[in-house]
């Protein structure tokens, strides 16, 4: 069999990796979206054969030299970012190569500018030439990357990259799930340009342990010059200080402030300004303190009860390429449902989602997808799996409403899955501390934790669906269940619920109808609350979203357990159990206190 190109020796190098990041945020950049052309290369000879040397082969065809199998101008085009499974009606089910080239110029700015090329997102492998070039090869589907061209770039310019989306054993998620893992170029495309010596990074929050009175302050400069400082200015706090940056162009520092503390109720953003030679960024970033104690989760040091709901970057006309209205339109109807918390399932969502969640006031569990079985015995995996994590955190660890990295979902209790995720967790931890930890485990049907990843996280998340997988059961018996069989800290429903085909009625114990899941939210709303251990709860899930292992009559490749039908045009029955559930504890602050804790 023909190895695949990624372990070829000419594609041999490492990996583009969150360590080479830049944040993004607070910059003026330059859009690369729109439209570009495209090839559908089945059989990866993009890759195989080189077409990115195109100009190398150019000059061979002028010599008499051989034809090459591919056109590029006069190839069809497609608007990035799009997936190719929404976008091009041959390409519903491709899973492959797809080449995407476009050309573009450039005029250099300032004396000696940098500019980088960042990908918001590609499904799952990327390999990245610019002027035949090779830039190097990206792997994970969900996370940012980006790559220096400063010296690639020329007045114009020929971009040529290959996105692969097959699916494979030993990537992040393997081949199994329960969601459509989609394929190609399918989030933003831009240019950054920065000073010779730039921020390339910042961590702001409020300093865990400082009991709310303290900012901490990272900030890692790219190429720092002598004793220049970097300046960060609050402007609401009349602050503004000067940092020294070290040798490896590191500054950091604790503020003393009072900011107004971030909550879902008052979603306060600050202005933070950083200053380094010609290099400026302005960031909006909102303070507030996350912590656990006892089985409590404490937001600004007041208890809180997350009332949530799940959901996927799904959509029927652009599938995970969402419009930023799809991204309102979602976090809007989850405002609606009277919730404080959303868990983005089961994948980094586009950076978009965070930065709306700041200004909305939504508490948001972001993921990476260690999902099911996947090879907890590969170092190859690992490495994959943390930088998936790494990326996202360092995507998103200035946005306060993220609170919970979750490091996988329904993954069986071995050995080795327990070390690889005790491992993730312990990276998540050692470049955020201003967050919790979680992951959505497996219980036994007795509703015990048979997981002993359990003892590494600050919050413990369960996917119950009693009266769908498992046996139903009465709130005694699980009262009962619960005092002898869950952890001594905050556990959360992370999923719950029954599938329904919107505007299929019946009587409320016939499964697939609007009455049976109604029901089901009606009995789980009743018993949760109840449940000493639980802080909050995030159902399964928005809307219905596509899922190529669900194949019944109703499913017809759609997961049914959305409140809305995938297109949110119907809202279930069960839409507003949850709401008014959600809407009442909302309104009378109704909270279980733990007995044992007073
Ligand atoms: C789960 C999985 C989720 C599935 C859901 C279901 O436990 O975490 O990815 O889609 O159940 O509908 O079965």
């Amino acid at each position: 069999m023909q190895q695949e190109w990624f372990r070829t020796e000419k594609y041999a190098g490492p990996y583009v990796e969150s360590a080479s990041l830049i944040n993004n945020c607070g910059r003026n950049t330059e859009s690369m979206n729109g439209q570009w052309n495209y090839l559908l290369d089945q059989y990866g000879a993009f890759f195989r054969e080189d077409w990115w040397k195109l100009q190398r082969h150019k000059e061979h065809q002028e010599k008499g030299g051989v034809c090459y199998d591919y056109s590029l101008n006069d190839s069809p085009t497609i608007h990035v970012p799009s997936t190719i499974n929404t976008e091009l009606q041959e390409c519903t089910y491709y899973e492959g190569t797809v080449v995407y080239t476009r050309t573009f110029s450039y005029a250099p700015g300032g004396k000696g500018e940098r500019v980088f090329l960042y990908f918001h997102g590609a499904q799952y492998r990327t390999g990245v030439s610019l002027n035949c070039v090779w830039l190097g090869k990206h792997r994970g589907g969900s996370t940012p990357f980006c790559f220096e061209v400063t010296d690639i770039l020329s007045a114009d310019n020929r971009l040529m990259i290959g996105v692969d989306c097959r699916r494979a054993p030993e990537q992040v998620p393997t081949q199994l799930t329960d969601w459509f893992a989609y394929g190609g170029l399918y989030r933003g495309v831009e240019l950054i340009r920065v000073p010779a010596s730039f921020i390339r990074d910042w961590f702001v929050r409020l300093a865990p342990g400082s009991d709310m009175h303290q900012i901490a302050v990272d900030i890692e400069i790219d190429n720092p010059v002598g004793a220049e400082p970097v300046r960060i200015a609050i402007e609401e706090l009349n602050l503004e200080v000067e940092l020294t940056v070290d040798a490896h162009g590191r500054a950091t520092t604790l503020l003393d402030a009072h900011p107004e503390l971030w909550s879902p109720e008052n979603p306060r953003l600050y202005h933070v300004r950083i200053c380094y030679g010609d290099d400026e960024v302005l960031d909006e970033i909102g303070f507030r303190e996350i912590r656990v104690e006892g089985r409590e989760i404490l937001l600004n040091g007041q208890p809180i009860w997350l009332r949530g709901i799940c959901c996927h970057e799904d959509s029927v006309t652009n599938g995970k390429s969402l419009t930023r209205a799809e991204v309102e339109e979602n976090l809007h109807l989850a405002k609606e449902l009277n919730c404080n918390f959303m868990r983005l399932a089961h994948y980094p969502h586009q950076q978009y989602s965070a930065q709306l969640a700041d200004r909305l006031g939504l508490l948001l569990w972001e993921e990476i997808p260690v999902y099911w079985d996947i090879r907890f015995d590969s170092d190859e995996t690992y490495a994959d799996a943390e930088n998936q994590l790494l990326e996202l955190i360092r995507r998103d660890r200035n946005r306060a409403s993220v609170i919970i990295w979750s490091v996988g979902n329904e993954n069986e209790d071995t050995d080795d899955r327990l070390a690889f995720m005790t491992r993730l967790a312990g990276a998540a931890r050692a470049i955020d501390d201003s967050r919790l930890v979680s992951a959505a485990c497996l219980v036994t049907e007795d509703l015990k934790f048979k997981d002993r990843l359990v003892e590494h996280l600050d919050v413990v998340g369960f996917n119950e669906y009693l009266g769908w997988y498992k046996p139903v059961k009465t709130i005694a018996e699980i009262l009962r269940m619960e005092s002898d069989g869950l952890p001594p800290v905050p556990v959360m429903i992370t999923e719950t619920g029954a599938a329904a085909l919107s505007g299929h009625h019946g009587p409320d114990d016939q499964m697939w109808t609007e009455e049976f899941q109604e029901r089901l939210y009606r009995e789980q709303t009743k018993y949760i609350p109840q449940l000493q251990s639980v802080r909050g709860m995030s159902p399964w899930i928005l809307h219905d979203f596509r899922a190529p292992l669900r194949q019944n009559l109703f499913q017809r490749g759609y997961n049914r357990k959305g409140l809305l039908s995938e297109d949110k045009t119907h809202r279930k029955m069960a839409f507003y159990v949850l709401q008014a559930f959600y809407g009442e504890m909302m309104r009378t602050d109704v909270r279980p206190t733990n007995p044992s804790e007073g």
